[in-house]
């Protein structure tokens, strides 16, 4: 089974951050990291790369040393410098420097003076007061120190991203679909509604004989361990932790099968008690008067039992679907094929890695009708962000692209950074040259909520603020949001004829689901982009217009689903 870009990825940053508190030299800890990051966005499987003999120096960031460790990890699905390295570095000190305001140095520190190797010594410590005692912590730090852990605590560490759990879903079935015994194959449960995270796998197939399918599933090369095994039912964990469910279904009982494991629990739960007062029992077997199966075949035939049209995976969060399903007024979620264009990406002028002739080439082949260059401003000097003559440099280069192009049309944007007083990273009178302006809080990420809040809507006073991209700065699982009132936010970009985006990077999804709702019930339009930096990373806008159904988005809520001459209409305050 091929090795998956997440668990290289994985590997390599685990590397960095204990190479980071062994003191290694920070130039190889970023070289850890970057290829990390490089893999998990290539858009396609190293291991196939690896089989198929390509040369994976071939891409950028990835030199000898670093292909021949991907190609170790890709054959023995291990590393052996990584495992040295554990070996020498005691228990958990890699997982605290999850928590956010410990460093590599710091807990070092925590190592060398308390011997602390876990968040349980940690707690420990800090609720004695030693922590405030060290050299670089105080009263304050320990306390943030305690609440952090609380809530690392409760964020369940086992959740992974949409992304990584749609690799191992992809190649899981894949494999399943090979198996003559199988029929149909469908991943339920979170997965199908498309949460941000997913706690496990929930498989459902159907077959002609139940026992022959399951013990092709069993068989699978990438799983680790079996947790439970039976004749409809198995439960696995996959080598990377992820564990999966599978269940073998009758044909007669598969939508009902469907719904009852794609969920939500209190969707289903609230369909099935519809169904009791018509006096029909609903179970994953069917719809049953009495003894009798009335229905259960498709999903679409269990909603009619109930009186209701078929509701969309991505609504089944038992947050008002079902009242807009009896009176007719579901949304008609946006789709992929809405989409006309893209507005958030990056070339090699910054930390892309393609050019803009590239990137046109890409979106063209996408179908779209434009594309937005909006590369970092200065501010980001760690991606070479442009100043006001490199940026008046592009905007030439894309004019002159645009005359030769056929088909796309590149928009002149910018990434500019909302610097902590609230102005803008470049002036007003290159600003106004370009298409679009998407603008980001990239530092100062932890202002208070109040001034976090007046910082950007003070940004958004500038009449060429468009866009406000990634709006909490969260990074799934690695950074939580910094503190902002959104409702504030919102209101400020409504006033103003302002935009937010929902970046579709699988590791941001920010706005995340629930912010998209209230954008929707408020009255606020949202753009759908990749922050795309490379023709590959065009493909995760599937993940952003995602999060924009489980917001209830429909295409006119989402501006990047208008024609050109409309777009810039909107562009302009
Ligand atoms: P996850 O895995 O935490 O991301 O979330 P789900 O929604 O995939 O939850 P999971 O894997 O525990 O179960 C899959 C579906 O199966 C769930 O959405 C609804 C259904 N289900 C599981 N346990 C129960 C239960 O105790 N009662 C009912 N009615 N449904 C259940
Ligand atoms: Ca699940
Ligand atoms: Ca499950
Ligand atoms: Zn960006």
């Amino acid at each position: 089974m091929p090795t998956q870009n997440a668990h290289i990825a994985h590997i390599f940053n685990k590397l960095a951050d204990l190479l980071e508190i062994e003191g290694a030299n920070p130039f190889r800890v970023r070289a850890y990291r970057n290829a990390a990051r490089k893999v998990a966005n290539l858009g396609r499987s190293v291991s196939d790369m690896v089989i198929a003999g390509e040369d994976l120096t071939a891409l950028t960031g990835i030199g000898k040393d670093l292909a021949d460790k991907i190609r170790e990890i890709v054959e023995t699905g291990r590393l052996s410098q990584l495992e040295e390295t554990e070996a020498k570095t005691p228990g958990e000190l890699s997982r605290l420097m999850r928590i956010a305001t410990l460093g590599p140095k710091r807990v070092k520190t925590l190592y060398q003076e308390l011997g602390i190797t876990s968040r349980e010594a940690l707690k420990d410590a800090a609720e004695k007061g030693k922590v405030q005692e060290l050299e670089g912590f105080g009263k304050k730090s320990e306390q943030v120190i305690l609440e952090e852990l609380r809530r690392a605590n409760r964020q369940d560490d086992a959740r992974i991203k949409l992304f990584e759990a749609e690799q191992a879903a992809t190649n899981l079935t894949t494999f399943l679909k090979k198996a003559k015994a199988i029929k149909a194959i469908t991943v339920a449960g979170s997965f199908r509604r498309k949460k941000d995270t997913v706690g496990d796998l929930d498989i459902l197939v159907t077959s002609k004989r139940g026992s022959g399918a399951m013990k092709h599933f069993l068989a699978y090369d990438d799983i680790h361990k079996v947790l439970s095994q039976g004749k409809t039912r198995s439960t696995v964990a996959l080598r990377s932790g992820l564990q999966v469910d599978l269940r073998v279904v009758p044909e007669v009982s598969y939508g009902a099968a469907l719904h009852y494991f794609t969920g939500s629990k209190s969707h289903t739960v609230a369909i099935r008690k519809l169904g009791v007062k018509q006096g029909y029992k609903i179970n994953e077997y069917g719809v049953f008067k009495g003894d009798k199966r009335i229905a259960g075949r498709t999903e679409k035939e269990v909603y009619a039992k109930v009186g209701l049209p078929y509701i969309e995976p991505e609504l089944r969060e038992n947050q008002g679907e079902l009242q807009a399903a009896r009176k007719g007024r579901l949304p008609e979620l946006v789709a992929l094929k809405d989409l006309r264009g893209d507005l958030h990406s990056h070339t090699i002028a910054t930390d892309g890695q393609s050019s803009l002739e590239e990137m046109a080439q890409a979106a063209k082949r996408r179908g779209y009708e434009y594309l937005a260059i909006t590369e970092h401003s200065k501010k980001v000097a760690m991606a070479r962000g442009l100043n006001v003559e490199r940026l008046a440099g592009q905007i030439e280069a894309i004019d002159r692209l645009n005359e030769e192009l056929e088909g796309i049309i590149l928009l002149k944007g910018i990434e500019v950074d909302i610097l902590e007083d609230g102005s803008l990273d470049l002036p007003n009178d290159i600003l106004k040259r370009l298409d679009l302006r998407v603008c980001s809080v990239h530092y100062n990420h932890r202002l208070s909520r109040k001034k976090q809040t007046a910082r950007i809507i003070r940004a958004m006073d500038n009449p060429y603020f468009n866009i406000l991209a990634h709006p909490t700065g969260r990074l799934i699982n690695e950074r939580k949001p910094y503190a902002v009132d959104l409702e504030k936010v919102m209101t400020a970009a409504i006033e103003r004829g302002c935009f937010l985006e929902i970046n579709a990077n699988p590791d941001r999804l920010d706005l995340a689901d629930r912010y998209c709702r209230m954008a929707k019930e408020m009255g606020l339009k949202l753009a759908v982009s990749t922050d795309a930096h490379s023709p590959a990373n065009l493909d995760f806008i599937r993940f952003g217009v995602d999060q924009a159904r489980r917001g209830w988005l429909e295409a006119d809520d989402v501006i990047n689903t208008r024609g050109l001459s409309e777009l810039k209409a909107m562009m302009k305050r």
